[in-house]
């Protein structure tokens, strides 16, 4: 069975705790239970992390990009929070890589301020999904089972 290794962003540990109408009501443990289910119903193992340093999300490209030579990871989803929008070094460790990512955001956020609607993860990810809410999170793991069937 592969992995998916679902990795969260600067802040996320926050979710549930504010402005529930950009980003629902929901924790990040509800998020990893959900995470879990659509593994559970997909045939994949889950790997859940959150980090607020650049850098350890960096690292686990990297360790990503390993499994995924060896064959035993299905993919990547990325929630990069802010640093999406700043980050040339998540940016080179995805390309380094050449690890299939999908990024993901809660938020729609080209219906959101101008510097949200600019993304160093875009162009070196497989897919993008945004605006789904948490919900998102399950749907890019349905996406990455596709992806696996079709050899896409
Ligand atoms: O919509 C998303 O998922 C974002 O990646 C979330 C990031 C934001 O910087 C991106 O532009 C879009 C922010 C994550 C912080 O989330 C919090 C949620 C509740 C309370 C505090 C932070």
């Amino acid at each position: 069975m592969k992995t998916i290794l679902v990795l969260n962003g600067p802040n996320l540990n926050l979710l549930g705790t504010r402005e529930p109408q950009v980003y629902g009501s929901q924790n990040l443990a509800d998020v990893q239970a959900l995470c879990d289910g659509a593994c559970d119903a997909n045939g994949f193992d889950l790997d859940f992390r959150q980090s607020n340093h650049e850098g350890e999300l960096v690292d686990w490209i990297h360790e990503a990009g390993r499994l995924h030579a060896d064959g035993t990871l299905a993919g990547v989803i990325l929630n990069a929070g802010a640093y999406t929008h700043t980050s040339v070094a998540l940016h080179d460790a995805i390309k380094g890589t050449g690890v299939t990512l999908i990024e993901l955001h809660i938020s729609n956020v080209f219906a959101r301020e101008a510097f949200r609607h600019h993304s160093y993860i875009s162009p070196v990810a497989k897919a993008v999904m945004c605006g789904f809410g948490v919900n998102g999170y399950a749907l890019a793991i349905a996406a990455l089972a596709a992806m696996q069937t079709k050899g896409a």
